[in-house]
C-alpha cells in the first residue's frame, strides 16, 4: 500500500511463490486519494485507506484471511519498530492533522502487528546526509536565492523544509519552470512580454510537461502545444527558449540526485574499506521513468562524481509496494527463522492448558503425586482473612528478588490498617550456594538486628515465614524443603524442615526468641495479603525470579489430606511443569541451553520459560545467535553479549518502554560493547518483544487452567473471582500485565478475572497467614481446628 503518490495509492496482493524460483505474483489496485482528504484529518485518511483495503480484499476474496502487510509510506518518519513509526514532517503535498482512527483502522492496525515495513525512513536519511555534505558544490547563493523564489511564490503548504527536494522532484520542476517564465516574460525575453492567467497561476505547468517538452524528436511540437493550452502568444524561439529552461532544471536536477547517490555510494565504498565498489541501485519515480534523458544524465554525472563505484541501475519493475512486501518477507523470513518458535498460538496454549489440568489432578492424587512434575502442595491454609485479624508480627520474607525482614502490626478497632516496618537484607551470592546453616545463621543475625532496630528484642513475637521454595508442609510450621530453585542451592536443607532450621540458627544465637510460626509460600502470602483488601481473592500468583500460583482447592479433592468439607490453599508450584518432558514440543534449542547451563538442569522447565531469572539469558542466546548468523550487529558479538548472565532481564522491560524503548535498547547495545544500528536496536526490541509475550502467554495458559478448574470444581456456568499478583517481571514490564490479562479473557472467557497487584509483598501475608492461624484458635491445636473447618 503506497499512499505518497500524489492522488493515487496502489493496493497489492504479492505472492511469493518459492518453488518456481523467485516468481512474484501481483494482482494491484490504483485508488485515488482525493486532495482535499490530503489536506483533510488523519483519520479520513486512514478510513479512507482502510475502505480501499477493505474493498480491494473483497475483490480478491481474501477478507476472511489475515495477511502479513508491507506499508509503504513515503514520507519521513522516525521508525520505533519495524510495525512503529512517528510522523515527522510534511511532504509532497500532503498535510494531515493528527486525527483518531476509527475502529476498521484500529483493526487494521493491529494486524498491522505483523510485521508491517515502512521505507520512509530512508528518504530522512538522504536528507541529512546531503544538506551536511554537499551543500558547497553548488553555489549557497544560487540554491538560497531559487528557494527564497520557490517559497514566496509557491505558497506552499510547508516552508523552510525539504529544500533539497524542492529542486528535485516532480511536485516542483514544473513549478520552478513557470516561475522562470514569468520572470522572463515580465522582462520581455518571451511571449512578447505577455503572460496569461495559466501562466501566472501556481501548479500549471506540469512537471510532466518538461519530459513532453524535452522529448528529443517531438520535444518542440510539445512545447508549442503546451504553451498553446497554457494561453501564451508564442513563436519558435519562445518553444525553443522554454525547451531549454526545461532542460535546464531538469538537468539540475539529475546532477543533485547524482551528487547524492554519489555520496551514498562512496560512503558505502568507504565503510568496506574497498578500492572499487561494485553494486545496484534500485530506482522508481516518475521523474526517473518518464524524463527521457534524466536517468542517463544522472547516471553520466554519478560516473564523474563516484569514479571508484561500479553503479548497476535496476528500474523497479512493480514499485515499491512489492519492495514492501519483500522487507515484509525478510522481516518474516528472520522472524520466522528465529522468533517463530517462540509464537504460541492460542490453539497452542489450549493445548498446554489441557496438560497443565491433567498434571494438576496428577498432583492432587494420592498415588500419582510423586511422580507429578506439578506438585500441587496442601498449604493447610483453610480460610483467607476476613478482616477481623489482629496482633503484631514479625515476618521473614525469602526467595525472590529482595530478602526482607518485617514487623507486621495489624490494628484491627482502626479498620483493616496494617501497619509495617520492614528492612531489605542482601544474600551474597555465594551464601546462595554455601551451607544452609551459613544461611539461616544469617537470617537470624538480620532478623536480630532488625528486632534490635526496632526495639523488640524483648519480646517474642509469632512470626510468618515466606520461603518461596516448592516445601512438603505437615504442619502450618513444619515445611520439608523439596528441593531448591532460582538461584539458591545451600547445602544439607532439601529434606529438612526449614522451620526447625530457622529456630536452630536463632538457638544458636541466643540473644533473642521468636514466638509460634507460619511457613507460607510466596504465592500464599501475595493470595493473603490481597485477600485482607478483597475477600473474594482465592488464587495467588508470582511473575518475578521464579514463577507460581496457588490457589482454594476443595478439600475432598487434595487426596493427601484428609476431609471432605470446605476447601484447603494448594501450592501448585507450577514451575515445575514440563519436568517430565511434557512440553518438549514447546521447547526451543535456546530454552535447553538455559536450562543445561543452570545450575538446576531438567529442573522447573515452565519457570524457566517465564521468569525473570532466565528471560534475560534467552534474549542473549538468541542475540548472538541471530549475530554469529550475519542478522545482527553487522555478525559481530562483544564479550559482554558472550557472557551468561549480561543481559539483564530488566533490560526487557526497558527495551519495550512504549516512548523510550529503542533509545534504552541503544544504549544497552552500546554498554554490552556491541556494534548497532538503528534496525539492529529495532529486532532487538522485537526479541525481546517475543520472548516476553510467550511468558505472559503461559502465564496466562495456567492461569485460565487454575480459574477453570475452580469454576468446575463448584459447578459455575461463569466465575467471578480474584488473583493477588505480585513479582518484579509482572510488576516492571511495560505490557506483560495487559498481553497476560488479554490472553487469559481467551483462554477462560467463563472466568471474570481481577488482578490485585500486591501491595507489600507476601511479608504482609504470611504474618496474615500466622494472624488467620491465631483468630480461629492456638497454632497447635490449629491443625485439627483447620480440618474441622
Ligand atoms: C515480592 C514478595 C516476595 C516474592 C517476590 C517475587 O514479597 O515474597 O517472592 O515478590 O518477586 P521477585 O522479587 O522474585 O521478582
Ligand atoms: C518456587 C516457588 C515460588 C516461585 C516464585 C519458584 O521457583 O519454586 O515456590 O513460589 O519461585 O517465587
Amino acid at each position: 500500500m503506497n499512499p505518497s503518490i500524489v492522488d493515487s495509492s496502489p493496493f497489492l496482493y504479492v505472492r511469493v511463490v518459492e518453488e518456481q524460483q523467485k516468481v512474484v505474483k501481483m494482482d494491484s489496485k490504483i485508488c485515488s486519494i482525493p486532495q482535499e482528504m490530503m489536506l483533510g484529518t488523519g483519520e479520513q485518511l486512514f478510513d479512507h485507506i482502510a475502505q480501499c483495503l477493505g474493498e480491494f480484499l473483497e475483490s480478491q476474496d481474501l477478507k476472511g484471511q489475515t495477511l502479513p502487510l508491507g506499508f509503504t509510506f513515503s514520507f519521513p518518519c522516525e521508525q520505533k519498530e519495524i510495525d512503529k513509526v512517528s510522523h515527522r514532517t510534511i511532504i509532497g503535498g500532503l498535510l494531515i492533522t493528527k486525527g483518531n482512527a476509527s475502529d476498521y483502522v484500529g483493526l487494521l492496525v493491529s494486524s498491522l502487528g505483523k510485521l508491517v515495513a515502512s521505507l520512509g525512513s530512508l528518504v530522512d536519511t538522504l536528507e541529512m546526509l546531503l544538506i551536511s555534505l554537499w551543500m558547497p558544490v553548488i553555489s549557497l547563493g544560487m540554491l538560497v536565492a531559487s528557494a527564497e523564489m520557490l517559497f514566496t511564490r509557491l505558497e506552499m503548504l510547508v516552508v523552510n523544509v525539504r529544500i533539497f527536494e524542492k529542486m528535485i522532484s516532480g511536485m516542483y520542476l514544473g513549478e520552478i519552470v513557470r516561475l522562470l517564465l514569468v520572470k522572463m516574460a515580465e522582462d520581455k525575453l518571451l511571449f512578447k512580454g505577455e503572460t496569461s492567467e495559466a501562466l501566472l497561476t501556481p501548479g500549471q505547468f506540469e512537471t510532466k510537461y518538461i519530459s513532453e517538452i524535452e522529448e528529443p524528436d517531438s520535444g518542440l511540437e510539445n512545447a508549442q502545444k503546451i504553451l498553446t493550452a497554457l494561453g501564451l502568444n508564442w513563436d519558435p524561439v519562445d518553444a525553443c527558449v522554454v525547451r531549454l529552461v526545461c532542460d535546464t532544471i531538469s538537468s539540475r536536477s539529475a546532477c543533485l540526485c547524482a551528487a547524492a547517490l554519489a555520496t551514498i555510494s562512496n560512503r558505502i565504498r568507504v565503510n568496506r574499506g574497498l578500492d572499487h565498489l561494485k553494486t545496484t541501485v534500485g530506482v522508481d519515480g516518475t521523474v526517473y521513468r518518464k524524463h527521457p534523458n534524466f536517468s542517463e544524465e544522472l547516471q553520466a554525472a554519478v560516473r564523474l562524481l563516484a569514479p571508484e563505484c561500479d553503479i548497476t541501475f535496476l528500474v523497479s519493475e512493480d514499485g515499491s509496494g512489492k519492495g514492501a512486501a519483500m522487507v515484509t518477507a525478510v522481516a518474516q523470513r528472520i522472524v520466522e527463522k528465529y522468533l517463530e518458535p517462540f509464537r504460541l498460538s492460542l490453539e497452542k496454549l489450549k493445548e498446554v492448558s489441557v496438560r497443565l489440568k491433567k498434571d494438576l489432578i496428577r498432583g492432587l492424587g494420592k498415588h500419582s503425586h510423586h511422580r507429578a512434575a506439578v506438585k500441587m502442595l496442601p498449604t493447610f491454609v483453610r480460610a483467607t482473612p476476613d478482616g477481623t485479624e489482629k496482633g503484631d508480627y514479625l515476618a521473614l520474607d525469602l526467595g525472590g528478588t529482595n530478602f526482607r525482614v518485617l514487623y507486621v502490626r495489624v490494628v484491627e478497632e482502626q479498620q483493616k490498617v496494617v501497619k509495617m516496618d520492614s528492612k531489605i537484607c542482601s544474600i551474597p551470592q555465594e551464601m546462595m550456594l554455601g551451607t544452609g546453616e551459613q544461611l539461616f545463621d544469617h537470617i537470624a543475625q538480620c532478623l536480630g538486628e532488625f528486632l534490635e532496630s526496632q526495639d523488640l528484642k524483648g519480646q517474642t513475637l509469632p512470626l510468618g515465614f515466606t520461603f518461596s521454595f516448592p516445601c512438603e508442609q505437615k504442619e502450618i510450621d513444619k515445611s520439608i524443603l523439596i528441593r531448591w530453585t532460582k538461584g539458591f542451592s545451600c547445602s544439607g536443607v532439601e529434606g529438612q524442615d526449614v522451620v526447625k532450621l530457622l529456630k536452630e540458627a536463632i538457638h544458636r544465637r541466643g540473644d533473642y526468641d521468636i514466638g509460634s510460626v507460619a511457613m507460607v509460600n510466596d504465592t500464599v502470602g501475595t493470595m493473603m495479603s490481597c485477600g485482607y483488601r478483597d475477600q473474594s481473592c482465592e488464587i495467588g500468583m508470582i511473575i518475578g525470579t521464579g514463577t507460581n500460583a496457588c490457589y482454594m482447592e476443595e478439600i475432598k479433592n487434595v487426596k493427601r489430606v484428609e476431609g471432605e468439607d470446605g476447601r484447603m490453599c494448594i501450592n501448585t508450584e507450577w514451575g515445575g511443569f514440563g519436568d517430565d518432558g511434557s512440553l518438549k514440543d514447546i521447547l526451543t534449542e535456546f530454552d535447553e541451553v538455559v536450562d543445561q547451563t543452570s545450575i538446576n538442569p531438567g529442573v522447573h522447565t515452565f519457570e524457566k520459560m517465564i521468569s525473570g531469572m532466565y528471560l534475560g539469558e534467552i534474549v542473549r542466546l538468541l542475540l548472538v545467535k541471530m549475530a554469529e548468523d550475519k542478522l545482527l550487529f553487522k555478525g559481530e558479538t562483544s564479550e559482554a553479549l558472550l557472557t551468561p548472565g549480561q543481559f539483564e532481564t530488566k533490560y526487557i522491560s526497558e527495551i519495550e518502554e512504549p516512548d523510550s524503548g529503542l533509545e534504552n535498547a541503544q544504549k544497552i547495545l552500546t554498554a554490552l560493547g556491541l556494534n548497532w544500528d538503528p534496525v539492529d536496536a529495532c529486532v532487538v526490541r522485537l526479541v525481546c518483544d517475543t520472548i516476553s509475550s510467550r511468558s505472559a502467554r503461559l502465564c496466562a495458559a495456567a492461569l485460565a487452567t487454575i480459574s477453570n478448574r475452580i469454576r468446575v470444581n463448584r459447578g459455575l456456568d461463569h466465575l467471578k473471582t480474584t488473583v493477588g499478583v505480585d513479582g518484579t517481571v509482572y510488576r516492571k514490564h511495560p505490557n506483560f500485565s495487559e498481553e497476560l490479562q488479554a490472553a487469559v479473557r481467551l483462554l477462560a472467557p467463563k472466568c471474570d478475572i481481577t488482578f490485585l497487584v500486591s501491595e507489600d509483598g507476601s511479608g504482609k501475608g504470611a504474618a496474615m497467614v500466622t494472624a488467620v492461624a491465631q483468630r480461629i484458635g492456638g497454632l497447635m491445636t490449629c491443625l485439627e481446628m483447620l480440618v474441622a473447618f
